[in-house]
């Protein structure tokens, strides 16, 4: 397997790990003040629904939470290089990516919370749905997102529309047969599709090295018949251009790519899960050292975008808006009635569903709203 640091070379990067970078890299690709500094709020505001997240769990508000700390570089960058009208399709982590196409911390605590999800009404026109909207359903099952992606870009491509679908997954989901099927799927059809593979070294307590013996996962595209590239996932803009250069080839070309971005998971799989049990912490500390938001942080101050000020407001602010999404999701949460487990699945409910909604309809009537535990 490809490590940090010693195969660095063989690893895409913009900015080194001491923040140095190079010019005509950082020009090539043409980001303005505005948007390079949007990764970066992205980044921080990442970071503080994801305290609050677990403040939360730990009150007892929500079942369970994630952890996405050291790994905001691989969810603002990729997300950044999409268009307005391209898809992404996610699985429990990315915080990052949702926020910066302007999802709202709100509505990912409700999905956290119920299951909420926003959906598109149809009332867009033509211009179809905004971009916080333009997602697949949030899956928890492993691997699932790559062939929803790909079924999707498919249907995309079929209807004659000119974005894109980007898939992004773990290297635990990797390992599962889907992901082969629908990469696969993608190089034979010529579809419009990126992956991001977020390799984060581990699977909930299985190390990469128990997932693969390759080298990479980047490798593993040429046999799907399309581009691989590995890039630092803790380096925001490497994870940008890498992703900007795959979405302007499935666009225009309807070729697919596999993007590797190598991070690390610094916190605990979830709120379920106790990471002192199988790994060294030794190697967490050594990935504090290779924090993405300081490494940006440098970046942008030498290019005159940041200073202290700018990132207490930043961070004040960031801590703010998770608190207060926090409180008003639980409110409206709250207000939400179990039976609303039942809409918009079927159009047309089959029997055993129907069965369960008049069985919980008896529970109430013996029971009352008091076995639901408001
Ligand atoms: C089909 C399926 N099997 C098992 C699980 C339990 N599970 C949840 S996350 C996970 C590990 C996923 O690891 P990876 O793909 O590397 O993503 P990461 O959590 O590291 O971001 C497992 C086994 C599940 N959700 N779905
Ligand atoms: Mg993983």
């Amino acid at each position: 397997m490809v490590r940090f640091p010693e195969d660095y070379e063989r690893i895409e990067q913009v900015i080194a790990p001491d923040g140095s970078y190079d010019e005509a890299a950082v020009a090539s690709l043409d980001l303005d003040d505005d948007t390079l500094r949007s990764m970066y709020e992205t980044m921080v505001r990442s970071r503080a629904i994801e305290e609050r997240g677990m403040t939360l769990q730990r009150a007892g508000e929500l079942p369970i939470w994630m952890e996405c700390r050291g790994e905001e570089a691989a969810h603002a960058g990729p997300a950044a290089a999409l268009c307005g009208n391209d898809w992404i399709g996610t699985d429990w982590r990315q915080f990052g990516t949702h926020l910066q196409r302007g999802r709202s911390m709100e509505d990912i605590f409700l999905f956290w919370l119920r299951g909420y999800e926003e959906w598109p009404d149809r009332e867009f026109g033509t211009d179809g749905p905004p971009a916080r909207l333009r997602r697949l359903p949030h899956t928890v099952a492993v691997g699932t997102t790559v062939p929803q992606a790909v079924g999707h870009a498919w249907g995309r491509k079929y209807q004659g529309t000119d974005d894109v679908t980007l898939a992004m997954f773990g290297d635990g989901a990797a390992s599962k047969g889907d992901v082969h099927e629908g990469m696969n799927f993608a190089g034979v059809m010529d579809l419009p599709v990126v992956f991001l593979l977020e390799n984060n070294q581990w699977a909930i307590s299985v190390p990469v090295d128990r997932q693969t013996g390759a080298e990479t996962y980047a490798a593993r595209a040429a046999g799907y018949g399309f581009g691989g590239v590995l890039v630092d996932g803790n380096d925001v803009l490497a994870t940008y251009r890498a992703t900007k250069r795959a979405v302007e080839r499935a666009r225009a070309e309807n070729e697919p790519t596999l993007v590797e971005a190598l991070t690390y998971r610094r916190g605990a799989h979830s709120t379920s899960d106790d990471p002192s049990l199988y790994r060294d912490e030794a190697e967490v500390a050594e990935w504090e050292k290779r924090d993405p938001v300081d490494r940006y942080e440098r970046f942008l101050e030498d290019r005159g975008l940041w200073t202290p000020a700018y990132a207490e407001e930043v961070r004040e602010s960031a801590e703010a808006e998770a608190k207060e999404a926090a409180d008003s999701a639980i409110e409206t949460a709250a207000e939400q009635s179990p039976e609303e487990v039942f809409d918009e699945v079927y159009a047309n409910p089959p029997a055993a569903v129907e069965s369960q909604r008049r069985e919980l309809e008896r529970l109430r009537e013996r029971f009352g709203d008091e076995v639901f535990g408001e």
